[in-house]
């Protein structure tokens, strides 16, 4: 059984404290002498990543497809570079990943589409409508397949915040996808990844409350983080697993 460094994401809506939280924790690892290291999606820093940067401050328009591509290209960037690390012993947090891809694509809707306008039936009787958001641009399935065999995570932090509160926060609004309703219909979609998540055993997905205060959200990660780092130096993780295989 290896002995390797453990692969652990934090998730969440823009402005839930993600970045905050993964600086805090890295630091607590460092200080623990454990060796780690903090990646983060987008990493704006590549050639794909400077085309994502420049699409999420409206500076580009790019097709959805195309712009969901990048995007898990420029995870696929880093794919074997974390694995490398991993099996090297590096415990690897990462700020954002494939979930995050998912949620933010696959809650996507037509700029036109009607949140909740009445549906009319054939026979011309209005109906209510049967879903809350309006169909979506990218299929959920679509969204996801570029990212199968990507690294999987062996525990997966989501801070969940209410999307009234996130829009709060202050420097909310500063880029595209942050506005209170696509980020209502991001948290349903995470939802949906978290139940798959569980359903393909990948790795253990934890909702932790992001409203709480720093320091109590850091503790929270901390109980977390500090039991897989434990199964990872037993060799109990075994060897790295793959997205959604
Ligand atoms: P930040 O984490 O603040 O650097 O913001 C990155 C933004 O990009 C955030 O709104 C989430 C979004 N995002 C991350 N990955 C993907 C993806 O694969 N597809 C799409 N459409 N958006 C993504
Ligand atoms: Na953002
Ligand atoms: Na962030």
């Amino acid at each position: 059984m290896s002995k390797r460094g453990a692969f652990v994401v934090i998730e969440g809506l823009d402005r839930s404290g993600k970045s905050t939280q993964a600086e805090t924790l890295i630091k607590r690892l460092q200080a623990a002498d454990i060796p780690s290291k903090l990646i983060k999606f987008p990493d704006r820093s590549t050639p794909i990543g400077k085309l994502i940067d420049s699409y999420l401050r409206s500076e580009t328009e790019l097709d959805d497809h195309a712009i969901h591509l990048l995007f898990s290209a420029n995870r696929w960037e880093l794919a074997s570079s974390i694995v490398k690390d991993l099996e090297a012993g590096t415990v690897i947090i990462c700020d954002r990943y494939a979930f995050s891809g998912i949620a933010f694509s696959a809650s996507k809707v037509a700029p036109s589409a009607q949140p909740d306008a009445p549906t009319t039936t054939p026979t011309g009787s209005n109906i209510a409508p049967t879903h809350k958001t309006p169909p979506p641009l990218l299929p959920y399935s679509w969204c996801r397949s570029p990212d199968v065999s990507l690294p999987a995570p062996d525990l997966t932090l989501f801070l969940d915040i209410l999307p009234e509160v996130a829009s709060q926060r202050a420097g909310f609004g500063g880029e595209r996808y942050e506005n209170q309703e696509h980020q209502e219909r991001v948290r349903e979609l995470f939802e949906r990844v978290a139940e798959e998540v569980e359903a393909e055993g990948i790795g253990k997905w934890v909702v932790l409350n992001g409203g709480l205060e720093l320091q109590e959200v850091s503790e929270s990660i901390w109980s977390e983080v500090k039991e897989v780092v434990r199964q990872g130096v037993e060799g109990e993780l075994g060897n790295v697993k793959r997205l959604w295989d």
